[in-house]
């Protein structure tokens, strides 16, 4: 298949046309798919809360399209946009969100509980920072198994000052264990500025105290971080152990619903907005002459359509059955 090749922060990266329409197609699932949820969490569809992946997309997509099938990850809190880059069904995961029975963990989860260990989504956690060594567990077992699987961990900037953080790294490159940190720093934890959780501006430069690589990825550029992941997806299946990527994004939403983010300076937000990665993307796409307007056209009007369905499934299923409240609670 012919490649088409395009300059990514001054480097060359070359791709089919099918692979770049690929990782366009994951962002929009990703952005339709929250977009959904906001919308259904307004009339009262979804009980507790949800912490929105809106305006992190690149990253998901980015790294998840240097994975293999075969290949895990570990997600987060903020884990919607990560289960569906790596294939989640987008019904059963609004089913999950929604409560119902149809859902993901049978509607016992809720948002912060998408798992498929049929598509290598070792899960999400609502406790920060406790994915870390989740993956490190994970890359152990690839190591064990001799296989040439690897792990991506994603985490907020705030979760790298979480002990687990620091001893996740140390044994992974300890052990050359084929795990890729990724840290989505979007700038704030809660309501928490990272300049006053950390001296460094860098989450990457603290890779150096464990001798492994740390990169820093422009976060709202998918093929940036793409390009990156591949990288150290090579290294790791190498056996040449962990990668530490940051990237730097910012979410266009409050840290969960019930947050209207005023601690955010109006020019902030703004001008992350104008950094978008989705049209970034798609004016690429239309100016390299990659694809044409009605391609991309035909491309979003099928993932809107596969996020309706997506709504229309869990609304119309059931909830879970009272009598089955202890099922799946406890191991037999
Ligand atoms: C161990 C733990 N401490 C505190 C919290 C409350 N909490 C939930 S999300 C969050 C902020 C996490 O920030 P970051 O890791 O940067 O991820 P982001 O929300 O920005 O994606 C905090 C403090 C928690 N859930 N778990």
């Amino acid at each position: 298949m012919s490649t088409m090749s395009v300059k990514v922060h001054g480097m060359d990266l070359k791709l089919s046309k099918d692979m770049f329409l690929q990782i366009y197609k994951r962002m929009l699932e990703v952005r339709y798919f929250e977009e959904k949820v906001y919308e259904l969490f307004g009339q009262n569809l979804i009980p507790g809360t949800i912490h929105l992946y809106l305006g992190e997309e690149a990253t998901a997509a980015g790294i998840i399209s240097a994975l293999r099938e075969d290949d895990y990850i570990q997600s987060t809190h903020r884990g919607h946009g990560h289960c569906a880059a790596k294939g989640a069904k987008l019904d059963r995961m609004m089913a999950e969100i929604m409560g119902k029975a149809t859902g993901y963990c049978k509607g016992k989860g809720g948002s912060m509980h998408v798992t498929d260990f049929t598509k290598g989504i070792l899960g999400a956690t609502g406790v920060v920072g406790s994915g870390l060594p989740l993956a490190v567990g994970a890359g152990v077992s690839i190591k064990l198994r001799r296989t040439d699987q690897v792990v991506a961990v994603f985490f907020g900037e705030g979760a790298s000052n979480q002990g687990t953080f620091h001893e996740a790294l140390n044994l992974a490159s300890v052990w050359k264990l084929p795990v890729i940190f990724v840290c989505e720093n979007n700038l704030y934890a809660m309501g928490t500025r990272q300049s006053i959780a950390m001296v460094l501006n860098n989450v990457a430069d603290r890779a150096s105290a464990y001798g492994i690589p740390g990169v820093i990825a422009d976060g709202n550029d998918v093929l940036d971080v793409y390009r990156l992941a591949s990288e150290a997806v090579k290294r790791a299946r190498k056996g040449e152990g962990p990668t530490l990527i940051e990237c730097k994004t910012y979410r266009l939403k409050g840290h969960s619903r019930f947050d209207a983010a005023a601690y955010r300076p109006k020019e902030e937000v703004e001008e992350w907005i104008k950094r978008d990665a989705i049209k970034r993307m798609r004016d690429r796409l239309l100016d390299e002459r990659i694809a044409k307007e009605d391609e991309l056209k035909k491309i979003e009007d099928e993932v809107r359509q596969k996020v309706e369905e997506a709504a229309k499934f869990a609304k119309e299923s059931p909830q879970p059955d009272p009598s089955t409240v202890t099922e799946g609670v406890y191991a037999d």
